[in-house]
């Protein structure tokens, strides 16, 4: 089965998504998601420019090859440009392979390993008692994982705390807008969040927290134990992960479990993590790390140290993305839980997909292939609009920080 045909669709159903679609000889189409937030034209140039005049006239079939002929042909090796696009390639060729044998895609990762995929959701407030509203409304939608994040006072905008209810958007502006950020703030805030949450919701459901890489090593340290009390399934992204050492020393002080990996592109990015248990969850997902192919691989070397998935699964991942992850979540032996924030209603318009939630637990349906389409028509009437995600200034002196 020959590629005949492969083209990109950039749309903006209220937020940006890059789609790349692969056509072959047998009428078989398959599409892969390959959206970066902030810099989706960079992924759509790679894609069309370089990519694609490489993929006409190969065997469909041949993923693996076709992987190990975009990551070692580049030469210039990772980074989250070429690592989505590869991804992308990647996501549209099992769908072709999966449409092929008329099977849903985990069918091919080996078949379920679960009934279903337990998926948490995003609690978000002002203060701490609208939080705490969230965090019971989510246990009410049947959700059995929430993570909670919310205002700190004296901060005016924080990571995660969203206009709307259940569809937060953090690319909100045509150019980067300014947060400010203070620690002392933060780490006397967050302590008597998970306080008040746990007491409102008591010990049935898991909850979660997103640190979002605000915390030098040893802040994180000192979080993870002031939060020991509360049991929490997650910390995620305490501190910065460039340098993997790093946490050894929050570990040197925590059990708070600790998740790590979102913006990671590749098994390197987490080698030392996982090899030295320095982790307990491995945040990779399918568009920024290198498709199925590559996921699976970080997934199975992370088995190794007891180390379970928690693929990101924010907004500007497409259903796309979701679906894939998905397949592989309900396959991956050593599955932790799925990320899930809602998309619009315009979003799921434009990509109509097989999967569905009950009660806490997704499922990716049992369509041949990975069970994501995009309506080409719909997504026509949503050009692309330039957004940025924000950035952080330390709200004392104006230094940059990560956001
Ligand atoms: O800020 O995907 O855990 N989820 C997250 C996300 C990220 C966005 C950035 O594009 O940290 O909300
Ligand atoms: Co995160």
């Amino acid at each position: 089965m020959k590629i005949t045909n492969a083209r990109v669709i950039v749309c903006s159903p209220g937020r940006n998504f890059v789609t790349l679609k692969i056509e072959t000889d047998e009428g078989l189409t398959g599409i892969g998601d390959a959206t970066l937030n902030g810099r989706e034209l960079s992924v759509a140039s790679y894609l069309t420019d370089h990519v694609i005049p490489c993929l006409i006239g190969r065997d469909a079939h041949q993923i693996e090859d076709i992987w190990q002929f975009l990551y070692k042909g580049a030469y210039w090796r990772r980074g989250p440009v070429t690592m989505s696009a590869i991804a992308a390639v990647d996501i549209a060729l099992w769908d072709i392979k999966a449409k092929a044998a008329g099977l849903p895609l985990y069918q091919l990762l080996g078949g379920a390993s679960r009934t279903g995929v337990m998926v948490y959701g995003h609690a978000n407030g002002r203060d701490i008692a609208e939080t705490t509203d969230e965090v019971l409304r989510y246990a009410e939608l049947g959700y059995k994982a929430i993570r909670a994040q919310s205002g700190v006072p004296g901060l005016d905008k924080v990571y995660g705390v969203g206009r709307g209810r259940l569809f937060y958007e953090p690319a909100d502006a045509d150019l980067p807008s300014e947060h400010d950020w203070s620690t002392e703030k933060y780490l006397d805030h967050t302590p008597k969040l998970f306080d008040a949450v746990r007491s409102a919701i008591g010990w049935d459901h898991h909850l979660l927290h997103d640190v979002h890489h605000r915390l030098t090593p040893i802040e994180a340290a000192r979080l993870g134990k002031s939060l020991e009390p509360y049991r929490l399934f997650w910390m995620e992204d305490a501190t910065p992960a460039e340098n993997q050492e790093a946490f050894r020393l929050i570990r040197q002080h925590t059990v708070t479990p600790l998740a790590v990996g979102e913006i990671f592109n590749t098994i390197w990015d987490c080698k030392d993590l996982i090899s030295q248990q320095l982790i307990d969850y491995i945040r990779a997902t399918v568009v920024h790390a290198g498709g199925i192919t590559h996921l699976r691989r970080i997934a199975d070397f992370a088995a190794m140290y007891q180390v379970r998935t928690g693929c990101h699964g924010a907004t500007d991942l497409s259903p796309v993305c979701m679906g894939a992850a998905l397949h592989f979540d309900l396959w991956v032996p050593n599955f932790g839980v799925q990320e899930y924030m809602r998309h619009t209603d315009e979003t799921d318009a434009v990509f109509p997909h097989a999967y569905s939630f009950d009660r806490g637990f997704m499922h990716p349906g049992e369509a041949p292939g990975h069970g994501v389409d995009i309506d080409e028509a719909m997504a026509a009437r949503y050009p692309y609009q330039r957004a940025y995600l924000p950035v952080n200034r330390q709200q004392h002196d104006g230094t940059l920080w990560s956001w």
